[in-house]
């Protein structure tokens, strides 16, 4: 008996220890991360292969455009109302101006295809609460415009015939339904913001519902000290949408812990399917250590913050294709998603720059898309030309090369083990091009001296195996 006891209280000892040791005193949460690790499964899973997907901003705020009473605001256009101090009940009276007469949901599904997005990502409700669809729990939607009829559908319809999956934005902040609350300070306040709450809930169950193909949920306006307060709730929300809509992504910014922790729970897990917090910028690689741990999206704006539509963009620069391009290549060797935004304009057309945009992009992805769909981090170093990018288990590589250097040497360097056989053009002649091992898992692609007027993407075959004993090393 006394051999037990010392026994029992040794192994509790150890066990203290052990989780001391290791640093893995696990916080409680009852609201934390619903899972751990990556989820495989084969909603995800074609989640991930898209990669790239089309934002698309679209509101009552696309009617002013940034401009109110003659005056320009450089501030985000979709902000308008709160930049330009517009009254409610002013600023809501434009939903019996929101008629978009050009608006053709086949032109812009054709469009976003030729693009070569495989997802879209669409505006419901954005921080002025206006709904884009004609939802029953609130009169300020889409069906009482002068437009009428269901925008959503149209959309949801169009964009799936092109094969391209639809997913919802929701902002939980709500400038137009009178329980929002940004805090909860007084008894009031928490009953006012359950109300709200029960409404967002209402309505997200209502989307979920109504639009079977929806593959994800995009939250936004989720940091406020009423939501974090809420945490709960966004727990309850993310089992909700998955309960009516199995396989539906949700994505990390709707969620907050038992101790209003955003993102990540107090344990440091991420909630939610995927990290979207890489909002105009994309992640480290090494600080925010996106390519190992989660699923991730980076969201972008064409120029430098104006998602809804702004009259004027000759207020900050206008990222190129190219530069566009780049950040979709380093997006996919860091393996994450890249979701490019659109803001139309009122009337339903998009302006000729985005229009531009789109189809010189389309132009790279027609003929290289296959080093971005369903490639992912190749576990390769950054190089000075450019992105790595891959499948899985495959002895092909891809080099999306954005620097040409002027001696026309692109400089690869590859893991021990890694020998390369050969190297041709993506959508080429098949001409393979000259590889030249320069020392141990260092080698010279010689590649044709010219002007590339879109990035060129080189494919690898390689074998695993040992150079040989070609090479010493340096003695020092
Ligand atoms: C701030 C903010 C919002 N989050 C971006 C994704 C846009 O919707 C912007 O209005």
């Amino acid at each position: 008996m006394k051999k037990i006891l010392l026994c029992m209280a040794l192994s509790l000892f150890l066990l203290k220890v052990g989780a001391q040791g290791s640093n893995s005193s696990i916080i409680p949460l009852k609201y934390g991360a619903q899972y751990s690790g990556k989820r495989t499964d084969e909603a995800m899973n074609k989640w991930r292969s898209n990669r790239f997907g089309q934002f698309i901003h679209w509101g009552l705020y696309a009617i002013p455009g940034g401009v109110w009473n003659g005056k320009t605001y450089n501030y985000a256009a979709e902000f308008l109302k709160s930049s330009a101090n517009v009254p409610d009940a002013v600023w809501d009276s434009l939903v019996y101006q929101f008629n978009p007469v050009k608006f053709d949901a086949k032109k812009w599904a054709r469009m976003a295809r030729n693009m070569g997005v495989k997802y879209m990502t669409i505006t419901t409700k954005h921080h002025e609460g206006f709904c884009m669809w004609p939802s029953r729990y609130t009169d300020f939607n889409v069906g009482n415009s002068p437009y009428k009829k269901d925008l959503l559908k149209e959309l949801v319809t169009a964009y799936n015939a092109e094969g391209i999956d639809v997913n919802f934005y929701y902002s939980v902040l709500d400038w137009h339904h009178p329980d929002w609350r940004y805090d909860i300070k007084t008894p009031e306040d928490s009953i006012a913001f359950s109300r709200y709450l029960t409404f967002a809930g209402n309505q997200l169950k209502e989307l979920a519902t109504n639009y079977p193909t929806v593959k994800a949920f995009w939250f936004d306006g989720t940091w406020d000290n009423s939501v974090k307060k809420n945490g709960r709730w966004t727990y309850e929300m993310e089992k909700m949408l998955k309960e009516v809509r199995p396989g539906v992504i949700v994505n990390s910014r709707l969620r907050a812990d038992d101790f209003g922790k955003r993102h990540k729970d107090s344990n440091g897990q991420l909630m939610g399917d995927y990290e979207s917090g890489y909002e105009r910028r994309l992640p480290d690689p090494v600080k925010d250590l996106a390519v190992t741990k989660w699923d991730w999206e980076a969201c972008m704006t064409i120029p430098e913050n104006q998602w809804g539509y702004h009259k004027d963009w000759t207020i900050s620069h206008i990222k190129t294709p190219v530069e566009l391009l780049e950040m979709l290549a380093n997006a996919t060797s860091m393996g994450g998603n890249f979701l490019l935004n659109f803001g139309p304009a009122g009337d339903g057309t998009f302006r000729r720059q985005e229009q531009d945009i789109a189809t010189t992009i389309g132009k790279w992805m027609a003929r290289y898309g296959k080093a971005i769909y369903d490639c992912d981090y190749v576990e390769m170093n950054k190089q000075d030309w450019g992105y790595f990018t891959g499948k899985k288990n495959t002895n092909q590589l891809n080099m999306i090369v954005f620097n040409t250097p002027v001696n026309g040497l692109l400089k690869i360097a590859t893991p021990k083990g890694m020998v390369l056989d050969r190297a041709v053009f993506m959508g080429g002649d098949g001409q393979t091009l000259q590889l030249e091992e320069v020392s141990k898992n260092q080698y010279h692609l010689h590649l044709p001296l010219k002007l590339y007027d879109l990035p060129p993407v080189i494919i690898l075959d390689f074998h695993t195996g040992d150079a040989g004993k070609k090479y010493q090393d340096a003695k020092t």
